[in-house]
């Protein structure tokens, strides 16, 4: 059941503004971070649904502070969205307040929980289902990076600092490896060089934001498939969710990151590598789909880095799976022996298909500029 121990959900589901009494109160879903439960309510014959989620405060610090970049960016998206005529409670998350007027409800255990309506009619998938939903989420979030470009960054809390610093993650590995407390880095020396190897490259993103040929954007870092909804009968990527991480970031983030996970494939925690691999049909479309919906926002530099954007996040994923299964599997949930170095191996098999068909990614890209 991964890494957040016994459910408590009982109290929080009385928590909020909710319609009806409780029907159920189930696990939801396939995020590796939050706790997430789909509730069910009910009231004269009728169904309320919601998802209510514990805030993991392991990983997020501070989550009063995550709650208020929530509640920002979903307010300003749906003022965007009825500007456009769209239905915002299908287009955006919205937050259900807790019955003293707050975003969130804290447990007697001082928890933090949110509830969302629940968007009915759509999906979130962990694999590519048809190449026609990846273009879609690729327009949506593309469109959604230039929806967010409007947003005061200034009013976002960073929620995880260096998130996606490559060379720190880098750091906080060796660091992994030479600590050593699970005494696994034995078994992994194969994986270890695989890290090592690449450490070269590690910091290219990074150093061309700090000489300014990278410009840091608002982005939500966090983009891969099953984390936008996929409309069950229109199969329109509607609405983008886990706004965890919605920070300060760069470009090639989001579209890498997209890219890293759905672009494979296979699963990200296929136990049979041979599955894996980057295919070009997917990078081609996603690509498509992203700057069409950027509608030529992203600049030069940006544009000529999007396959490097792909590799990064893919080798810095791979790489803090690694991290974490050198340390005790205490970040991601877990749901099996070896969860984590499984998709280890998913990211390094990506990551080395990714580096044989370099010319043909960068030949994608360059028609679509
Ligand atoms: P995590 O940070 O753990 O990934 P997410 O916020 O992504 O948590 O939620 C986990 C899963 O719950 C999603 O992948 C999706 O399937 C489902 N989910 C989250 N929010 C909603 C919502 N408002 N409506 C329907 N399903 C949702
Ligand atoms: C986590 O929350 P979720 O499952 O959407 C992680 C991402 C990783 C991803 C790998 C806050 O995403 O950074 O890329 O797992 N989120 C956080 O699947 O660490
Ligand atoms: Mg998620």
């Amino acid at each position: 059941m991964g890494a957040n121990g016994n459910e408590t959900w009982a109290e929080a589901a009385e928590g909020f503004q909710t319609k009806g009494t409780l029907k159920s109160c189930t696990r939801y879903g396939s995020g590796h971070i939050n706790e997430t439960y789909k509730m069910i309510r009910e009231e004269g014959g009728q169904e309320y649904w919601y998802i209510l989620q514990k805030i993991n405060d392991g990983i997020f610090k501070d989550p009063v502070a995550l709650m208020k970049n929530i509640e920002g960016v979903t307010e300003f998206l749906r003022k965007e969205i009825i500007k456009n005529g769209g239905d915002p409670d299908r287009e955006t998350l919205t937050l259900v307040p807790a019955k003293d007027g707050k975003k969130y409800y804290q447990d007697g255990q001082g928890k933090y929980w949110r509830t969302y309506l629940f968007i009915r009619g759509a999906t979130c998938y962990d694999l590519v289902q048809k190449p026609e939903d990846f273009y879609q989420s690729g327009k949506a979030f593309g469109h959604f990076q230039r929806l967010l470009s409007k947003y005061p960054a200034g009013e976002l809390t960073e929620t995880i600092p260096d998130f996606h610093n490559t060379p720190v993650r880098f750091e906080t590995f060796k660091k992994a490896v030479a600590e050593d407390i699970c005494h696994r880095a034995d078994q992994v020396q194969d994986e270890i060089k695989f890290v090592m190897d690449r450490q070269k490259e590690m910091g290219i993103a990074m150093e061309m934001l700090k000489d300014g040929r990278l410009p840091l954007r608002v982005t939500h870092n966090d983009t891969k498939l099953n984390n936008i909804m996929i409309d069950d009968q229109t199969g329109e990527a509607i609405c983008i969710i886990d706004l965890d991480t919605i920070m300060p970031g760069l470009s090639i983030f989001d579209y890498g990151d997209s890219i890293r996970f759905g672009a494979n494939t296979a699963e990200e925690d296929e136990p049979d590598v041979s599955k894996v691999s980057i295919s070009l049909p997917l990078f081609d479309i996603y690509t498509k789909g992203y700057l069409e919906g950027c509608e030529g926002s992203l600049t030069e530099a940006e544009l000529d880095m999007l396959p490097m954007g792909a590799k990064l996040m893919t080798l810095e994923c791979g790489m803090r799976f690694l991290t974490d299964y050198l340390q005790g599997d205490v970040y991601f949930h877990t749901a099996r022996e070896n969860h984590n170095l499984d998709r280890t191996h998913t990211q390094f098999a990506m990551v080395a298909d990714m580096e044989k068909k370099w010319e043909d990614m960068k030949a994608i890209v360059a028609k679509y500029k």
